[in-house]
C-alpha cells in the first residue's frame, strides 16, 4: 500500500500513527507543498480534493484520513482498533466524526493562524479567529474531558482509532498553546497517547 502525504499534516498523523500501531508497513510518497505537489494533474487524480492523505491499494484509492484508518485497521482486526463488537465500532466512528465536526477545526485554526501563518509569510495571526477557535476548543474540550472521567481511553477499556483519531488532531496544541491544562483528563490521556511507540514513529 502506499500513502501519499506530507509528515506535518495533522491529518497525516493519523494515519501514519495508526500503521505504526498496527505494525503495517506503507510506501511513502512525500509532497512537497511548497512546489504544489499536491495540485499536480497526477496527484488530483488520485485526490480531486488537492488535499493529503491518500492510500493506494491495487487499483483502490482511498482519501479521507478517518476512513483510511478504519480500512488500514480492518487489515488487523485482531488489534481491536476498530472493534468487532457493533455498539463499540459505532462508537468509535461516532468519536471520528465528532473530531472532524467539531474538534479538529478548532486546532486546525490554531494551527494555520499560530504557525502556518507565519511559515509561510502570510501576516500576523487574526486575533479575532484565534479567540472563536478558543472558544470553540474550550467547547469540546469539556466534552472530551467529561467523556475521559474515569476512562483510559476514548471508547471501551482499550486502544482503539477514536484516541488515534483526536490525539492526532492535538499534534501542535503546544506549539499553538491550546489551553489542554484546563482539561486534567484529556491533558492525562494525552500523556499517554503521546508515549505509545507509534506516537514518535509517526513523528
Ligand atoms: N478531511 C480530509 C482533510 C485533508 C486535508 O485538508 N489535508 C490538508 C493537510 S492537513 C491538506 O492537504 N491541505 C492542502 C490543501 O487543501 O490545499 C482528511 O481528513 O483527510
Amino acid at each position: 500500500m502506499k500513502l501519499y502525504h506530507n509528515p506535518l499534516s495533522p491529518n497525516v498523523r493519523r494515519v501514519r500513527l495508526t500503521a505504526a500501531v498496527l505494525e503495517l508497513n506503507l510506501e511513502e510518497k512525500v509532497l512537497d507543498f511548497s512546489k504544489g505537489e499536491h495540485k499536480n494533474p497526477e496527484y488530483l487524480a488520485l485526490n480531486p480534493n488537492g488535499a493529503v492523505p491518500t492510500l493506494v491499494d491495487g487499483d483502490f484509492v482511498l482519501t479521507e484520513s478517518r476512513s483510511i484508518m478504519q480500512y488500514l485497521a480492518s487489515k488487523k482486526p485482531e488489534s481491536g482498533l476498530l472493534p468487532r463488537d457493533e455498539q463499540q465500532r459505532a462508537d468509535v466512528t461516532r468519536w471520528q466524526f465528532w473530531d472532524a465536526a467539531h474538534f479538529s477545526p478548532q486546532l486546525g485554526t490554531l494551527a494555520f493562524e499560530k504557525m502556518l501563518k507565519g511559515m509561510m509569510g502570510l501576516g500576523e495571526p487574526d486575533a479575532g479567529k484565534v479567540q472563536e477557535a478558543l472558544t470553540n476548543f474550550r467547547r469540546f474540550a469539556q466534552v472530551l474531558n467529561k467523556r475521559l472521567e474515569g476512562k483510559s481511553y476514548v471508547v471501551g477499556n482499550a486502544l482503539t482509532l477514536a484516541d488515534l483519531t483526536i490525539a492526532s488532531s492535538l499534534m501542535y496544541a503546544q506549539q499553538t498553546e491550546a489551553p489542554l491544562s484546563e482539561f486534567p483528563n484529556v491533558q492525562a490521556w494525552f500523556s499517554r497517547m503521546t508515549a505509545l511507540p507509534g506516537w514518535k514513529k509517526s513523528a
